[in-house]
């Protein structure tokens, strides 16, 4: 790693902390965890809970009933009414859903203008499976995130999403600085090692913001290093589904721990407020309004 690189993208390294959580994700099913909050109420609760602990930032999936997936565009209004009656926090929709969703599933989504919406910014091997990002789903997502006025975080899973996300730039649909979390530890995907956090890092363009999320067992130390480094940290049971060996987590708990981690390393804990404006995303002057 280069000492100016690693200068250049840890310059603001007191920057209150901004943690997002991802309570729900595709793969996880309520038979693995009781905790999984898969309907508009239960994430409503989680909401509360995770705002109340220390989030800023809820990343959305959503179920059916049953807890299969699905993208359909009412029951994420129902579940976008649900976290903004019971809280203030950063509302950003996944558009990668669940494997083997279509391009206009996982897009349609953004005309209900959700603050943030995630952008893969490129395919992956998904344990079995191939989570397909090519270029023109990607462009078309961007394209729409323009039409609906949504703010993209840029989802890195591989070291060449960082080059994919470049040359989206080059053609003109994305600017930087732009939010990005590296998603280290999915099998298929880059490790979650500290070296390979610092080699994203240091290949971030210049300005950007980033968060980590670490799979699993992999979740706490890559929360820890992004605490020392400067970076931001995404938890929750989309990615890991324990607290310890063999005792399933809560959301709220996953989000306390970084908090409490956070304060011993005197590092502060950003509102949902204040990651606004550490993001450049406009402040809601009216709570609670509708879509
Ligand atoms: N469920 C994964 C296939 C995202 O939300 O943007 C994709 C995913 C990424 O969870
Ligand atoms: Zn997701």
């Amino acid at each position: 790693m280069s000492a100016v690189g690693s200068l250049r993208n840890r310059r603001n390294a007191m920057e209150p902390l901004i943690i997002t959580c991802a309570p729900v994700g595709a793969e996880v099913t309520p038979e693995q965890t009781p905790y999984l909050p898969y309907t508009p109420q239960l994430l409503g609760e989680t909401a509360r809970a995770i705002r109340e602990a220390g989030a800023s930032i809820v990343h959305v999936h959503c179920r059916n009933d049953d807890g299969t997936n699905t993208h359909s565009v009412e029951r994420f209004a129902q579940a976008y009414d649900a976290i903004r009656d019971a809280s203030d926090l950063i509302v950003q929709f996944s558009t990668g859903g669940a494997i083997g969703m279509t391009f206009e599933e996982r897009s349609n989504v953004l005309q209900l203008h959700p603050e943030m919406a995630t952008l893969t910014c490129g395919s992956v091997n998904f344990g079995d499976d191939i989570f397909e990002n090519s270029f023109p789903i990607m462009r078309g997502i961007l394209r729409k995130m323009h039409e609906f006025g949504v703010r993209p975080e840029l989802e890195i899973f591989d070291k060449g999403h960082l080059s994919n996300a470049r040359r989206l730039a080059r053609e003109g649909l994305l600017s930087f600085p732009q939010h990005v979390d590296l998603v280290l530890g999915v099998p298929g995907g880059l490790e979650a090692t500290v070296q390979n956090l610092c080699d994203l890092v240091d290949d971030l363009p210049e300005g950007c913001t980033w968060s980590v999320a670490g799979i699993g067992r992999r979740q706490l130390p890559m929360a820890m290093a992004a605490i020392a480094m400067g970076g931001h940290v995404r938890v929750g049971i989309e990615d890991n589904l324990y607290y310890s060996r063999g005792r399933l987590a809560r959301n709220e708990e996953l989000v306390a721990r970084v908090v409490r981690i956070a304060n011993e390393a005197g590092r502060a804990v950003a509102s949902p407020d204040r990651a606004r404006k550490l993001l450049g995303l406009p402040i809601p002057s009216a709570r609670g309004a509708g879509v």
